[in-house]
């Protein structure tokens, strides 16, 4: 079982800034501890950062053939990219979206997601284990499907 795991715009920023909002780990940390996770539930992952919509919505669509699920946390085009929820959509495939943040409990431009209803899960507020939990439920599904189908 493979999975692209996909982070969004100034994610890479992440242990440098802000720790009161986003925490102390930084991208790698969490992409280790994910390794980590993914050793103990038996897939394999790969890594996608971008702060550019064009090069997301390009990832995305190149995982139609090449993975099994997506987790991805698209930050601040959650809100508002209507290209990268086209992309989710168009690649069938199961996608989980997190978020470090709880989002409901900000501003309210960022309770809106465009990007969570054609996801088939969405975690938000655990910090960076909400990539953790995101895996775990990603994986449960794709295993699920495989049983079904
Ligand atoms: O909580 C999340 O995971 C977000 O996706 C993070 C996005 C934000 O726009 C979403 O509303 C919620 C922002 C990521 C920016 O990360 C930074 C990290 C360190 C310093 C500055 C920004």
């Amino acid at each position: 079982m493979k999975i692209k795991v996909i982070n969004g715009p100034n994610l890479n920023l992440l242990g440098s800034r802000e720790p009161g909002v986003y925490g102390s780990a930084t991208l790698a940390e969490i992409e280790a501890a994910l390794e980590v996770l993914a050793q103990e539930l038996g897939c394999k992952l790969e890594f996608f950062q971008s702060n550019h919509e064009g090069d997301l919505v390009d990832c995305i669509q190149a995982c139609r053939d090449s993975v099994d699920g997506i987790l991805i946390n698209p930050a601040a085009y959650t809100h508002y990219s209507y290209a990268i929820r086209d992309a989710i959509a168009a690649v069938n495939l199961p996608v989980v979206e997190v978020h470090i943040s709880n989002i409901h409990q900000r501003e309210s431009f960022r309770h809106r997601s465009v990007t969570a209803p054609v996801c088939c899960g969405q975690v938000v507020g655990f910090g960076a284990d909400s990539y953790l939990l995101g895996l775990r439920g990603l994986v449960s599904i794709i295993s699920r499907r495989r049983k079904e189908a």
